[in-house]
């Protein structure tokens, strides 16, 4: 035995193949936190594979499996049925996942993988109503157009939603966003929208929809998005958001490094809050890295699925700081100080870190 302390190793810097997929999928700047409704080309994306070429006139719903009465629907006949427009943050599983250690290898978000959008479209439930559910139907298999190869298997994007949760008024068949057409990257002609779910359930492209009379064991349901400390384990799936709470970072930043300028005096924080079993009650600010916090101004949610709203007021004196932010939800659950590892490196919420230098006053 040595009395030398070691040091842990510093991570690893990102590949050229993890920095490719951070230049296709991009981040919500954490400026964007300032509008309720993220505007579309700010918002987060993420996409496995490729985005589909799509004809919309040709293109079709499918409904079937096991169903008494399968459709097939043109997107006008979609258009055409009864249809809501609510706001939903989605958040990617991922987002945490390149703080953690050791860092995950996939999309290397740091903590911008989120967005609200106004979903525009068609409850799902009506339409799986009128298709006439089989006895025996526990899930829905939602399969997207998009192609690509994953764990080296060839598949195309779909994931299973158990038949309860795929029924719940809220979830949607979305045709808009923002009072658009979806974009071609957000899913366009149509997406599925799984309000309070990690965006994965959240399939775009969406082609076809297949009750099932027992779990879908896909790739993206049976090996992906599955919390699990080893490779071998199976682990449980992933599925509502964890609690998150985001702030804008104040004052001007450094080029390069982004490190932040705030000058001395009042400094009106802000930023947004969430959870996929909401609402937030409560987010509280630190200025110093954690050890004392404060209770924050919260605002009330603009739809159950919808990001919140908080400010605080801090005054900045001279010297180095570090904010935090960490929002409670009705639940009970917080954020973490530190992050929790997982394999697939999902759902790490622990609370954000700015760190910031106050000039001293001339
Ligand atoms: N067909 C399809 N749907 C998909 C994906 C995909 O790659 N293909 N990515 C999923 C993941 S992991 C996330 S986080 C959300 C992202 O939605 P957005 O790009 O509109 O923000 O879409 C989900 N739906
Ligand atoms: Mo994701």
């Amino acid at each position: 035995m040595s009395d030398v302390e070691v040091e842990a190793p510093a991570p690893a810097g990102v590949s050229m193949e993890e920095l490719r997929l951070a230049a296709r999928n991009h981040g919500m700047p954490l400026e964007a936190l300032r509008y309720p409704v993220t505007p579309a080309g700010l918002h987060y994306l993420l996409i496995h594979y490729d985005i589909p070429e799509v004809d919309p006139v040709t293109w079709r719903l499918e409904v079937g499996g096991a169903v008494r009465r399968p459709l097939s629907l043109s997107l006008e006949d979609l258009m055409a049925r009864p249809a809501v427009t609510t706001p939903v943050t989605l958040e990617c599983a991922g987002n945490g996942r390149a703080l953690l250690e050791p860092r995950p290898i996939s999309q290397p978000w740091v903590m911008e993988a989120v967005g609200t959008a106004e979903w525009t479209g068609t409850p799902l439930a009506a339409l799986l109503d009128e298709a006439g559910l089989e006895d025996g139907a526990v899930e829905v298999l939602f399969s997207g157009l998009d192609r690509g190869v994953e764990g080296e298997m060839e598949q195309r994007y779909e994931r299973g939603l158990p038949l309860d949760d795929a029924i719940r008024p809220e979830v949607l068949l979305a045709h808009g966003m923002n009072g658009q057409p979806l974009l071609p990257q957000h899913g366009f002609p149509l997406r599925l929208v799984v309000p309070g779910w990690y965006g994965m359930a959240s399939v775009k492209w969406l082609a076809r929809v297949t009750v099932l009379d027992r779990p879908f064991d896909g790739y993206q349901n049976s090996h992906s998005y599955r919390m699990r400390m080893q490779e071998e384990e199976s682990g449980t799936p992933v599925s509502r958001i964890q609690p998150r709470s985001l702030m804008v970072p104040p004052g001007i930043p450094e080029f390069l490094t982004r490190a932040r300028q705030v000058g001395a005096g009042p400094c009106d924080l802000r930023g947004r809050a969430w959870s996929g079993s909401g609402p937030v009650i409560r987010v509280e600010v630190s200025a110093d890295g954690g050890e004392s916090w404060s209770d924050a101004d919260v605002e009330e949610p603009a739809s159950p699925f919808a990001w919140q709203g908080w400010s605080f007021r801090w005054d900045a004196t001279p010297g180095r700081h570090v904010l935090c932010c960490r929002a409670t939800d009705a639940g009970g659950r917080t954020q973490p100080l530190e992050p929790e590892w997982n394999v697939g490196g999902y759902a790490n919420n622990a609370v954000q870190r700015v760190q910031v230098t106050v000039p001293a006053d001339e």
